[in-house]
């Protein structure tokens, strides 16, 4: 069961972290690294206080506290959704059997690469951030991003927690680590392609929350059926907080759509660049880079590690419990994306059927996708509310892929194959070009005023907690 959070330690927790004072030694050690890093990689912009949720219980009392804080006071905690002490292995070969509350030996490796990949995402994010403060469009969204940040930090402590609670030494070398590789970095990158990209402007980091952040909630999600118990609960807490994440993704992306349109109207032109807007085209490359980078983020079509993680339990699907099946797949197949090659040596897009279990990244892949043009159908009803006739629309799945099936063509964002040479030719009407990044950029002068908004963006329809859009968010140093 969940105890009561111990609000008063240095590391602020649900689990009992007093009891266990070697884990409490080791990870008040990790603390000051956290803290260092915090201070030499994270948000560069200079603040007094932010108007912040910060989680001190996760209880359905309320799990959420809000009120100015410094940010490098930020209290981040380990909390675990509470435990079921009944629950069961909901799928794979041990499916019935009770959850596990420590880690079986067999799979430490396998979970131990899973924690560490999941953990590695989060402070690279952060990394990414890093400098956007000083280019925010309103104090609004500059508290959205930091919350957004304080968040990704305190779902790194989630993770090392793991490490060093179950994971032995092996498990705190792991940890040291994860504050050591840095996201764009030539000698120790991140682990993760997409977590390695710029997020150099805010059009960026509202594509980033909406498609990359969302590969996050799927993610979370197979994790949350883990049949390791203390994983699972984990992931259950850092689903919720992910939640507002989503929703500078959307909205962010909204706002623009939003302006842009109603730019668009206003002046009767699609040439809206002239006039301090985005380009829809301009918002449509940003579109394609950031969902095909986040659809690599699920691995590849087909793989086996995937059906070793669904087998051994240590990795389910999203909304396990809803599936009608045996939930364990052993003689199920599924249709996946591949690259067909007729003999002729003219390979062509199409699909191949494999097993259910080496086909569950695309199964996921799939759930994400069809959330994907929730975002899409919410844009292009903005553009017809305005009395537009422009659309944006998701490329095709084979459209700049750098890992999978699709890793070795280029493919147009309507699926068509093209030469490496046409690619190259033609990639700048698709992706973001150095002209269209610099356009982009050369909006992004902040305005940290009270009340006050970028000329690009419209403003949000509510506050955050109740409080008007003019509250003052932030108050800068
Ligand atoms: N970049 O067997 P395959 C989030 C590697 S985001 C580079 O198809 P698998 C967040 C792969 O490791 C969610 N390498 O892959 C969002 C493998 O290497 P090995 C993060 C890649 O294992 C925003 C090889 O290629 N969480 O939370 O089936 C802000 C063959 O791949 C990539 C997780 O991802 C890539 N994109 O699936 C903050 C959950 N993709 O074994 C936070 C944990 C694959 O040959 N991770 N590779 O050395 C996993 O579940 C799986 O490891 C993956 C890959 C889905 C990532």
């Amino acid at each position: 069961m969940t105890t009561a959070s111990d609000y008063s330690e240095k590391i602020p927790n649900n689990v009992e972290l007093r009891e266990d004072r070697r884990l409490q030694r080791a990870l008040e050690s990790w603390q000051p690294n956290f803290l260092n890093w915090w201070e030499s990689m994270g948000p560069t912009l200079p603040t007094q206080d932010v108007y912040l949720r910060t989680a001190i219980n996760v209880g359905r009392e309320g799990w959420a506290h809000f009120g100015h804080v410094a940010m490098k006071d930020y209290r981040w905690g380990i909390f675990l959704a509470e435990r079921d002490p009944g629950r069961q292995i909901g799928f794979g070969a041990h499916k019935g059997e009770p959850a596990w509350q420590k880690v079986p030996g067999e799979y430490r490796a396998d979970l131990q690469r899973l924690i560490v990949i999941q953990g590695d995402t989060e402070p690279a994010s952060v990394e990414q951030q890093r400098n956007l403060g000083a280019t925010a469009p309103s104090l609004y969204d500059l508290r959205n991003l930091f919350q957004v940040n304080v968040e990704e930090g305190r779902h790194l402590w989630a993770m090392v927690y793991l490490l060093h609670a179950y994971f032995g030494r092996e498990g705190r070398e792991e940890a040291e680590e994860l504050l050591h590789r840095n996201s764009g970095s030539l000698e120790s990158p991140r682990i993760l392609g997409a977590f390695n990209e710029e997020t150099p402007d805010w059009l960026s980091f509202y594509m980033f929350t909406y498609f990359t952040d969302r590969d996050g909630k799927y993610q979370l999600g197979t994790l949350k059926e883990s049949a390791f118990d203390p994983l699972s609960r984990t992931c259950e807490f850092m689903l919720k907080e992910e939640a507002h994440h989503m929703m500078v993704g959307t909205t962010g992306v909204d706002r623009v759509v939003e302006r842009t349109a109603q730019v668009m109207v206003e002046n009767d032109t699609d040439d809206v660049a002239a006039l301090g807007a985005i380009p829809l085209p301009v918002i449509q490359k940003y579109l394609n880079f950031h969902y095909s980078v986040s659809l690599d983020l699920f691995g590849g079509e087909t793989s086996t590690n995937v059906a070793n993680y669904f087998t051994a339990g240590l990795k389910g699907r999203w909304l396990e419990g809803r599936r009608q099946d045996d939930h364990q797949l052993a003689s199920d197949s599924i249709m996946v994306d591949a690259l067909d090659d007729a003999g002729d040596g003219q390979p062509s897009i199409g699909q191949l059927e494999v097993s259910a279990l080496v086909g569950l990244n695309t199964d996921l892949r799939r759930e994400y996708i069809a959330d994907c043009q929730g975002g899409v159908n919410r844009w292009n009803k903005i553009l017809a509310g305005a009395g537009l006739p422009h659309r944006v629309k998701l490329p095709h799945i084979a459209f700049n892929r750098r890992v999978g099936a699709f890793a070795g063509i280029e493919a147009s964002p309507d699926g068509e194959l093209l030469s490496a040479d046409e690619w190259a030719a033609r990639q700048g009407e698709w992706l973001p070009t150095d002209v269209d990044k610099t356009y982009v950029r050369s909006l992004m002068r902040p305005v940290h005023e009270r009340g006050k908004i970028a000329a690009w963006i419209a403003p949000p329809r509510n506050g955050i907690n109740g409080k008007p859009f003019d509250y003052d968010y932030v108050h800068l140093a």
